[in-house]
């Protein structure tokens, strides 16, 4: 099928000029819209308005420029259906066998601060989602692009075939047109279900359309029998995980990024060099340091046997010395913002390794899900930060300067470690985590035992409880292992009795007002 007749129509005018200049190079007559028209007539491209390949002039503030049937006629007509070849002939209908299409900017309006209802129904899109769909379900004639970036293969495919594209590009470019026009609904279903009275109480839409696009294939899930994919949200934002740029090594795989979310996210909200190592989704060292090299030595020390086969995120540049001091331990994952050449050569010698690298920004995904049986729970992230604003000193005891950062190490690692979480910090580094225990008491007790394993004191040491103190024996426990000062979010019917059983022990305590319980 050679094209003769291509319909241009895009709000973003990427890579416009360039694609209008090859195909009319290739012979093939141009229609457009107004200010894709005026485009094209400024870069001195022959180009023939809508309104005159329709009779009909662009009207209601552009609201109808190419809804009618010479334009819907001139797509969906199909040229193996005689009547349909009749039909066309008779009413002047020319076929047309390329749309060039990209939608009126309705997520970029609704995502600015104080959009009124009036501008973001504005950019609802309906001309251009109504010819996307004629060509994409003629696609057996017609070829649909919406995406700039098809640009250039489109072009090499009309360029090496003398102006004609294959049936299977031509289906590919369908599938994803509906998928485009899929995608956009659902954006504007979402919006305007969150405006909805009924759901307005709790801000979430009555409907959730979520579309995700696939990011890669996996070579398996969280075990091998498991099949896998990453998909990734097209509006997260720029600093998580999905963002990453892989420098060097293997695959990732489905472990990898679900730790690597982890251990990105604990460390990104860190503001003082510091390193965390990541097992088995939970951070088992954390340290801040002068930079990369000794946060990572300490971050390493409060658990070397764990530390086996981590993934070790830093927020800082990473040189070359980090990674020689790297070499002692198997890194399954190493992410940054930043890696030197040098550093990037040594990490070379070890192909293997998977090298992350991401942009050192602190923005938040919007919601944060968790699949249950047959549905979604949807809740917003838990924040990156401490709320400053909310800390509480309740004892008579307050904690020095130095237990300050350490209580504020502690509470942060706490958010990123399954609850129940106690952590315990000295010195800017984490001693011991207990993770994922049903009871505080065991969570405290394995802490201790992890802590003495690694030879590390916790005399002197202060401790974070990721939720409150239902009694005073959490407080005890972490009393006698040696902590003087603990971090937790109070807010139990007994903190009384708890801030007493800290004074009794000359204990300093901070309340957060915030619980970070994690699962
Ligand atoms: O307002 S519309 O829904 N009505 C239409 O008939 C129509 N036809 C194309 N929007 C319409 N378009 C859209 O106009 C296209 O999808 C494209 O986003 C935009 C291009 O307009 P212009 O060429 O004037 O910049």
């Amino acid at each position: 099928m050679t094209l003769q007749r291509a319909l241009l129509s895009v709000s973003d005018k990427t890579g416009l000029i360039e694609l209008a200049q090859a195909l009319h190079r290739l012979h093939i007559e141009l229609l457009s819209t107004g200010g894709t028209a005026q485009v094209l007539r400024d870069a001195k491209i022959p180009v023939r308005e809508v309104s005159n390949f329709t009779g009909f002039p662009e009207m209601l503030d552009g609201r109808v420029k190419t809804l009618h049937p010479k334009i819907h006629g001139g797509l969906l007509g199909n040229r193996d259906i005689p009547s349909h070849q009749e039909a066309m002939t008779r009413h002047g209908i020319d076929p047309i066998d390329l749309v060039v299409v990209n939608l009126y900017p309705f997520r970029e309006t609704i995502a600015q601060p104080g959009v009124t209802l009036e501008e973001a129904i504005e950019n609802i899109d309906i001309g251009g989602p109504a010819m996307v769909r004629s060509a994409a379900k003629n696609h057996a004639h017609v070829a649909v692009l919406t995406d700039p970036a098809d640009y250039p293969r489109l072009l090499q495919e009309l360029e090496k075939n003398r102006g004609s594209i294959s049936a299977a590009t031509r289906f590919d470019l369908a599938v994803k047109a509906f998928s485009h026009t899929a995608e956009y609904d659902g954006a504007i279903a979402t919006y305007l279900s969150g405006l909805n009275t009924e759901s307005q109480a709790d801000g979430y839409p009555e409907r959730l359309h979520l579309s995700f696009v696939k990011h890669q294939s996996l070579r398996y899930g969280e075990n091998p029998h498991q099949g896998a994919a990453f998909y990734r949200d097209p509006a997260a934002p720029s600093g998580v995980l999905s963002h990453y740029r892989q420098l060097q090594g293997k695959p990732l795989s489905y472990n990898n990024i679900a730790d690597a979310d982890t251990a990105w996210d604990c460390v990104r909200f860190l503001d003082a060099p510091a390193c965390v190592i990541v097992k088995h989704a939970n951070p088992c060292g954390v340290a801040l340091g002068n930079q990369a090299l000794d946060a990572y030595q300490r971050a390493y020390a409060t658990d070397p046997t764990s530390a086996y086969g981590g993934i070790i995120a830093f927020n800082r540049t990473v040189d070359e010395a980090t990674v020689e001091a790297l070499q002692r331990q198997f890194v399954e994952v190493l992410i940054a913002p930043e890696f030197t050449s040098a550093a990037l050569e040594r990490l070379s010698q070890k192909a293997n390794v998977r090298v992350l690298q991401l942009p050192d920004d602190k923005g938040l995904n919007r919601w944060d899900m968790k699949r249950v049986g047959g549905g979604l729970l949807v809740q917003t992230s838990d924040s990156g930060g401490l709320n400053e604003d909310a800390l509480k000193v309740v004892t008579q005891a307050a904690p020095t300067e130095e237990q300050w950062t350490d209580l504020r190490l502690a509470f942060h690692v706490a958010h990123y470690v399954k609850s129940n979480a106690v952590v315990f910090c000295g010195q800017g580094r984490t001693l011991g985590i207990g993770a994922g225990q049903m009871s505080r008491v065991d969570s405290t007790r394995i802490a201790q035992r992890k802590a003495e394993d690694a030879g590390l004191s916790l005399q002197g040491s202060v401790a974070a409880s990721d939720a409150f103190f239902p009694f005073r024996d959490g407080l005890d426990v972490l009393a006698r292992a040696g902590a003087l000062a603990i971090i937790q979010p109070g807010g139990s019917l007994r903190d009384g009795e708890v801030i007493a059983a800290a004074d009794e022990q000359g204990v300093a305590m901070v309340l957060t007002g915030i619980r970070h319980f994690r699962h």
